[in-house]
């Protein structure tokens, strides 16, 4: 049989806090490399996982694997996304704390599969009743609906979330489920009338197309083939190996009815899907005169009996402004260009506040019914879009980058405040560690007045002359000099990649992105023209009904620019999180080609990097590689001590304290804490590893003899 020692060889140390050269990144790199090869995807720096994505299907998500961790003290078996999941189920029943688990990592590394995965683990391994397994059903089920509307395939990544998510998951006092509540951020609106090369729209409407019925497609008025809508041929790549939609379409109609949506109201839905492709298909004439009509009144006909609106008022609006003059109003023509514009506004409008409604909707399905039952306890999983860089990058990467700032930041200050803590806590001196806090570039982003989403929201706000171009002038003037902002205008020679006239760079914690201003100001307005909102109001479709309230005609005031309700949700979830106990999982994406067993090296060095990786390992041994509370510490070696086996009577810091010295354990290699024992080196830890080990085999061979232990 292979040796403890040789095992550790061969798949390297299960946690990086036992690494001898644990400042070494190059060691870092080489234990998960090991660990990759023998498809040992998941490591602990303490208590963090990382995981690093296998881009293949592992036979480790298994009920029988489930059991395994179920109850387990996270070190007892091999590092999983189940121990996590445990843990914090563990943390949240024994100690009635809400617990929260932040996944992060950049597009691609694998974040939402981890999140299904613990939703999994709590759906078989939590009590259930006949109740409860309806809100189980519903909770897994969310998730291919949702992802259907809100997923798309990007360059980055097949199955990319295009929105951000954050999901409580609420248990009643036995520890089952009981409810759930879903909180959505910024989702990628723009896509759903622009996919750059080699990208996709949403997935639902290619699922929708492809694996439709007959007579569903009739009545929609839609053909069996992606490539006849607008919407859907910009990136040009309307199949996709690894997705197939005709059996997602089935999965996500089963999913809608289990969620509770009725015929009526998967009808409705689909009205509204349908209703954004003929859209797309709406061309306009007028190039001469320079007013914009509509040529394919096809889709005009097609659009009055799916939305339910008269479809000379639709036609109106689609090509002319409503303006107030001298109390008069008044329909002004658009041009071809502005048509087109208000066309593709309508459509995002629809869909997005769609989107809004389903979350809702699931919502409503999964909320919490026993009234006499106030508090439930919390685990809330976050799963965003991760961090990501195109060649073409644009006001969707800017939000999405600093959601990603503002975990990293998130990330930065509890690990090492509750690093910080335990030290304190324990009564040990503790020493700190430097390292890069992102803080700067958050405030370089949010700040107010002098912030970036400022700045675009004084310009958007600006009447007159102001354009993209003038806010880059405005970012240029006002924060040119900041580290970690560039443009064109500003680089000095020892800039490396080129940059565009149109473009700002910022040097995120993870990587230099240059963003063109082109379409910023548009966006962040995210403005429908009155008339346009005026006949969704008018509409039959019950859904739309619900999404457009004619209270919002009434109210004139502006409302806030996309960028600072992003900014304004992000502070609140924060504030959610800091209010939980956290986890992380930290994902890392192992290469660019999406393929099985590839590790570069390169790419992955970079996410340790940036992730701050080796500075949390670093934190955690400040000190101390290793740290156990008594009891389990006694629990595991007990029976390496005469005196401590079988059972230790007195206190716990005594029994710990008679069993290391037995072990030979020299007063420098640990510290006694309050409730924890701290050892110094992971070597230490080995050897008595290593001695349980030896026990135990020359343990099986004595008891084969007749021997009955200790006596
Ligand atoms: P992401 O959520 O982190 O990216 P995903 O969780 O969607 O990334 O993972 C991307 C793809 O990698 C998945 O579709 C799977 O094919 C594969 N994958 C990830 N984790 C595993 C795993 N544990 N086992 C097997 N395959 C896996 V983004 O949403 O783009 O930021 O925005
Ligand atoms: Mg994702």
């Amino acid at each position: 049989m292979e040796s403890a020692l040789t095992a550790r060889d061969r798949v390297g140390v299960q946690d990086f806090v036992l690494l001898e050269n644990y400042t070494s990144e190059a060691a870092f790199i080489e234990n998960l490399r090991k660990r990759f090869k023998e498809n040992l995807i998941y490591t602990y720096i303490g208590s963090v996982l990382v995981s690093v994505n296998p881009y293949k299907d592992l036979e480790i998500y298994t009920k029988n694997h489930m059991e395994r961790y179920r109850g387990v003290y996270f070190y007892e078996v091999s590092p999983h996304i189940y121990a996590v999941a445990d843990n914090s189920y563990r943390s949240m029943r024994a100690e009635r704390r809400d617990q929260c688990i932040l996944i992060s990592g950049e597009s691609g590394a694998g974040k939402t599969e981890a999140s299904k995965k613990i939703l999994q683990y709590y759906a078989v391994t939590c009590p259930a009743s006949d109740q409860v397994q309806t809100v189980k059903d519903r909770l897994l089920q969310s998730n291919p609906v949702l992802e259907a509307f809100g997923n798309a395939k990007t360059l980055r990544n097949d199955n990319s979330s295009r929105f951000g998510k954050y999901m409580d998951i609420q248990f009643d006092f036995k520890g089952a489920p009981v409810g759930g509540h879903i909180l959505n951020y910024l989702l990628e609106k723009s896509r759903v009338v622009h996919q750059n090369h080699g990208e996709r729209n949403f997935h639902i409407f290619y699922q929708m197309i492809e694996g439709g019925e007959e007579d569903l497609l009739r009545r929609l008025g839609l053909e069996k083939n992606p490539q006849q809508y607008q919407y859907l041929v910009k990136g040009n790549c309307p199949k996709v190996s690894s997705i197939n939609d005709r059996s997602d379409w089935k999965v996500v109609r089963k999913a809608l009815t289990v969620i509770g949506f009725n015929d009526d109201e998967v009808e409705e839905l689909l009205n509204i899907i349908a209703s954004v492709l003929h859209l797309g298909n709406i061309q306009f004439g007028g190039e001469d005169s320079g007013i914009a009509y509509i040529t394919t009144d096809t889709q005009i006909k097609y659009l009055s009996r799916l939305l339910g609106v008269d479809g000379v008022i639709l036609k109106e609006a689609l090509t002319h402004k409503k303006i107030i003059a001298k109390g008069e109003e008044l329909m002004s023509p658009l041009n071809l260009e502005q048509a087109a514009a208000a066309r593709d506004a309508l459509s995002k409008a629809v869909y997005g506040r769609t989107f809004t409604w389903l979350v809702n909707k699931i919502n409503d399905s999964l909320a919490f019914k026993d009234e006499s039952y106030k508090n439930p306890s919390v685990i809330g999983l976050l799963d965003i879009y991760g961090f990501e860089v195109f060649q073409h990058n644009s006001f969707e990467q800017f939000c999405i980058n600093y959601c990603n700032e503002k975990l990293q930041q998130l990330f930065i200050e509890l690990t090492l405040k509750s690093e910080q803590d335990e030290y304190e806590a324990e009564g040990i001196t503790w020493e700190p560690v430097q390292y890069f806090n992102n803080k700067i570039i958050c405030d370089l982003v949010e700040e107010k007045f002098k912030g970036i989403i400022s700045i675009l929201d004084e310009e958007c706000l600006r009447p007159g002359d102001a354009s993209d171009i003038t806010f880059l002038e405005k970012l240029e003037n006002t924060v040119g000099g900041h580290a970690h902002l560039t443009t064109h205008k500003l680089a000095d020679g020892k800039t490396r990649k080129v940059m565009g006239r149109e473009e700002f760079r910022l040097l995120h914690y993870a990587g230099e992105v240059n963003y063109n201003v082109n379409g910023f100001l548009d966006k962040n307005n995210d403005l429908l023209f009155r008339n346009l909102k005026e006949v969704m109001c008018m509409s039959e479709n019950k859904i739309l009904t619900q999404c457009f309230d004619r209270e919002e005609l009434k109210d004139n005031k502006r409302p806030e620019t996309a960028a600072t309700q992003f900014k304004n949700s992000l502070a609140k979830l924060m504030e959610i999180l800091m209010s939980k106990d956290p986890s992380y999982v930290r994902c890392i994406k192992p290469n660019d080609a999406k393929q099985a067993g590839r590790f570069d090296e390169v790419l992955i060095r970079h996410q340790v990097k940036y992730l701050g990786l080796m500075e949390n390992l670093r934190v955690r041994r400040a000190g101390f590689a290793y740290r156990r509370r008594y009891e389990i510490f006694l629990q595991r070696y007990k029976s390496l001590c005469p005196v401590t086996w079988p059972t230790w009577e007195g206190k716990l810091v005594d029994g710990v304290s008679t069993l290391v010295k037995h072990l030979g354990y020299k007063p420098e290699e640990y510290k006694l804490g309050r409730s924890k024992i701290f050892i110094r080196f992971p070597k230490t830890l080995f050897a008595t590893e290593d001695a349980l080990e030896t026990r135990k085999h020359s343990l099986a061979t004595k008891l084969q003899s007749g021997w009955k232990g200790y006596t």
